[in-house]
């Protein structure tokens, strides 16, 4: 299908989601989550995409929140809606079976941190900005930012961000925790697709079970995280990559992961 508000392109075995309304700073409308809804659909049914990063198209933004101008005029039914339909699709991005790599080129406020939050880890610009400012504007993260946040970066800081609705700067997002890695701009997209492609070689059974252990591993006590564990590690061992990965050490070459279960 023909996409406008993103670009939807595969490299080999990487899926790229680019947000793509630049002149409203790639804001998030119903359009947009309607068509990253299509592109999840696509590279779920594509066996050969091992990797999903999302980005935004210009030099100014990855994405600038939720669009204002559209949540001004909702009703709260439809509020309701555009809020779960967010955190829907929040929730696929993080049942992928794949690695999402948000690589974040400019603002990142609002929804932008909450869609960035939903990615495995993000990959930031030095020219990259955080914050939750919906406060400003009266109203609350609805995309789940209450939430990842603080567990992300523990509860007082999670509510510092959202009660002052401050800015921050990608390295202060690296110290708190929210970013993995700070690159100089014009090195985010090349270091990203480096960590894309090493991650594409990996098997599919056994990144799926670190994804699911340490996602779902988090909202439970420890021992029944263990347990999760220990059925991801069994499923893994005894799977064909399991098998395959392991003999191609002991036979000194490399494996070759085919993501197939039994
Ligand atoms: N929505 C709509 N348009 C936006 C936008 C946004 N979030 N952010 C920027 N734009 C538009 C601007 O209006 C401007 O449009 P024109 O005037 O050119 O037509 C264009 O993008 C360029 O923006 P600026 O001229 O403002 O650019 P600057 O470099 O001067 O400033 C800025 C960049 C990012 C600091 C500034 O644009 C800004 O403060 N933007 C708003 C950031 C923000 O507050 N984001 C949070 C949005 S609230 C919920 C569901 C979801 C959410 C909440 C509830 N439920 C339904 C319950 C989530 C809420 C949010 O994300």
């Amino acid at each position: 299908m023909a996409y406008e508000n993103i670009i939807f392109e595969k490299k080999g075995p990487i899926a790229i989601i680019k947000f793509n309304r630049p002149k409203a700073l790639n804001a998030i409308n119903p359009d947009v989550l309607k068509e990253v809804g299509q592109a999840l659909d696509e590279i779920e049914a594509d066996k050969a995409i091992k990797v999903l990063v999302l980005t935004g198209e210009g030099e100014k933004a990855f994405v600038a929140g939720a669009d204002i101008s559209v949540m001004v005029n909702l009703s709260p039914l439809e509020a309701r809606k555009f809020s779960r339909d967010g955190q829907d699709m929040l929730f696929r991005l993080e049942a992928l079976a794949i690695p999402v790599i948000a690589c974040v080129n400019g603002f990142a406020l609002g929804g932008g941190t909450e869609i960035a939050m939903a990615c495995d880890f993000i990959y930031a610009s030095d020219k990259a900005k955080f914050g939750q400012p919906e406060i400003n504007l009266g109203i609350i993260p609805g995309f789940g930012g209450t939430q990842r946040l603080a567990r992300l970066v523990g509860k007082a800081m999670a509510k510092e961000l959202c009660m002052t609705g401050v800015i921050i700067s990608a390295q202060e997002a690296k110290e708190i925790g929210l970013v993995n890695k700070v690159f100089p701009h014009e090195q985010l997209w090349e270091e990203t697709m480096k960590t894309a492609d090493l991650l594409a070689t990996k098997g599919r059974v056994s990144m799926k079970a670190v994804k699911r252990c340490i996602d779902r591993g988090l909202d439970v006590d420890l021992r029944s995280g263990c347990y999760l564990e220990a059925d991801n590690f069994a499923i893994c061992m005894t799977s064909p990559d399991g098998k395959e990965g392991l003999s191609a050490f002991l036979e000194k070459r490399k494996p070759e992961f085919k993501g197939e279960l039994p």
